[in-house]
């Protein structure tokens, strides 16, 4: 086992691999930036190495800082979290060529997987469903005859892409010529490549995800699905488990899928495949697959009761994935919210500013992952996600229901945040019915003027200032009879009025 791992990230998910290195004995090493000196995984981690500048390029996209780090703290492993170099093949090789360990799949796993128009050939080899269309065309001539012969509508899409960029929807042969044109410009710019490939677009679609986890031993299986349906330009918002659209025989198809599509690229550690779900033909689609461990990974592990990151750590050394898929099951249902500081009913724009309130919600079945405390700073040199409540009940309802009970118990001033849309959002009949696609958040609250964000209404203060008023007001850690009694009141520092201005 390992003796020492650096942490090549940040925030809550740097927390989240601290945690599992204490708990299997590994020291750690943090990274951090000038913005993140008083940030909370610095303060977790054995040791911490500055990188330097906030801007990701200075410091966690460095990858020669990086090896450096790791190299002068004697580590002998490194866990890239999720986001900057985690995808990366060739930051991959470079922690092997150091004789360090990459904890995550190889980088031959990464490369195959990280090309749109090759992963999808591969997958069709490999015998995994995907969308109907062609790759590979070059003429507009070419483009024409391939959407003629798949059928209006049509998605165009980047070869060399994700998450959406170098997509265009062509509803028939008058917007076709326009469209090949501006996804090659925005593919070009976004990726350095124009390449396109074409399918039929799929309308009303669902997200729905499998985990899959496997050895270098060869033992390779899913744990099941996440619903990932409730998302805004390409960020998820809201993720489930087990998805309310599946059967036992469709989620069984599909994991089965899922680990054919991981077993074609030799994979091992943890790896998601994304599958997009025709509601309409009940069917499925290999979309892509990300070689790294996902934000939402904790709702998986509620339900199955596996710790994803122990595991990515212990395969990584060597170890043997003791279980077979017949060891696992669902048991009962988990859902994440995130908590982003952003101003929902102002165009979504990221927050920024200290923190000068921030008390996370307790109680049975309910799980915050988060690299936030009072006084830290929400910048905006990095993704505005302030914490990820999760919760587990014995079913969907439960789930909800708990959910909605820890999101009125958050209290989070010195910025906005979007936990009035993350209730109403969870209020709605939609998303009580579980008949929310993809484009669903756009076509319901985006129009809408509502108020939609939880404004910071109270003017700032210093935090000390902050934490005086609030000893003297003494309600800050009190019950609910205290919460309820000064829910009334006019005081402008009342950390529990900010759940009263939601309304849907
Ligand atoms: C699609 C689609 C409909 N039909 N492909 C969006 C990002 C990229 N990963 C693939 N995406 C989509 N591909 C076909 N043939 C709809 C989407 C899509 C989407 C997919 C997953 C999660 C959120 C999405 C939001 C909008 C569109």
């Amino acid at each position: 086992m390992f003796n020492k791992i650096l942490i090549a990230n940040r925030g809550e998910i740097a927390i989240r691999i601290i945690r599992a290195c204490r708990e299997l004995g590994i020291k750690t090493v943090a990274v951090y930036s000038e913005a993140d000196r008083d940030a909370q995984h610095v303060q977790l981690a054995d040791e911490a190495i500055l990188l330097g500048k906030p801007e990701p390029k200075d410091s966690y996209l460095n990858v020669d800082k990086l090896i450096q780090a790791a190299l002068h703290t004697k580590a002998d492993a490194v866990h890239p979290g999720y986001g900057f170099l985690s995808e990366n093949a060739s930051f991959a090789l470079a922690v092997a060529s150091a004789n360090l360990t990459f904890i995550g799949p190889s980088a031959n796993s990464i490369r195959a997987m990280g090309d749109k128009a090759e992963s999808k050939i591969t997958m069709k080899k490999a015998g995994v469903p995907t969308v109907p269309g062609f790759e590979g065309l070059e003429t507009e001539e070419d483009f024409r005859r391939a959407a003629m012969d798949i059928g209006y509508p049509v998605l165009v899409k980047a070869a060399a892409g994700g998450g959406g960029k170098g997509m265009r929807v062509v509803n028939g042969k008058g917007e076709l010529g326009e469209a090949i044109e501006s996804a090659q410009r925005e593919s070009l710019n976004a990726f350095g490549d124009e390449r396109l490939l074409v399918e039929k677009y799929i309308p009303n679609a669902h997200h729905i995800e499998f985990q899959v986890f496997g050895d270098q031993q060869g033992n390779l299986i899913h744990l099941f699905e996440r619903e990932c349906s409730v998302q805004r330009r390409h960020q998820k918002i809201i993720e489930e488990t087990p998805s309310p659209l599946l059967t036992p025989e469709l989620r069984a198809q599909m994991g089965e899928a899922a680990v054919q599509a991981a077993r074609a690229v030799d994979y091992y550690n943890a790896g998601t495949v994304e599958f997009i779900f025709d509601p309409l033909l009940s069917s499925f689609y290999f979309l892509e697959m990300n070689t790294r461990l996902q934000v939402e990974h904790p709702i998986t592990e509620l339900v199955t009761g596996i710790d994803l990151v122990q595991w990515q750590i212990r395969v990584a050394a060597g170890e043997k994935f003791p279980f077979k898929q017949a060891d696992f099951a669902q048991r009962g249902n988990a859902i994440e919210c995130r908590v982003y500081a952003e101003d929902a009913a102002n165009g979504f724009l990221p927050s920024t500013g200290k923190l000068l309130q921030y008390i996370e919600p307790h109680g049975p079945g309910i799980r915050v992952d988060s690299g936030f405390g009072v006084g830290n700073e929400v910048t905006h040199f990095y993704d505005p996600l302030l914490a990820k409540l999760i919760v587990h009940a014995e079913n969907r309802e439960a789930a909800i229901q708990r959910m909605q009970a820890a999101l009125s118990e958050f209290v989070i001033h010195g910025v906005t945040t979007n936990i009035d849309f993350l209730q109403a959002v969870l209020a709605h009949e939609d998303f009580a019915k579980g008949e929310v696609s993809t484009s669903w958040v756009e076509s319901k609250f985006m129009e809408s003027d509502s108020l939609l964000s939880t404004q910071e209404k109270a003017p700032r203060l210093h935090t000390v200032e902050f934490l005086i008023a609030a000893a003297l007001a003494d309600v800050v850690f009190a019950g609910p009879k205290a919460r309820s009694a000064v829910a009334n009141e006019t005081d402008p520092f009342n950390p529990w009025k900010q759940a009263n201005n939601y309304r849907n």
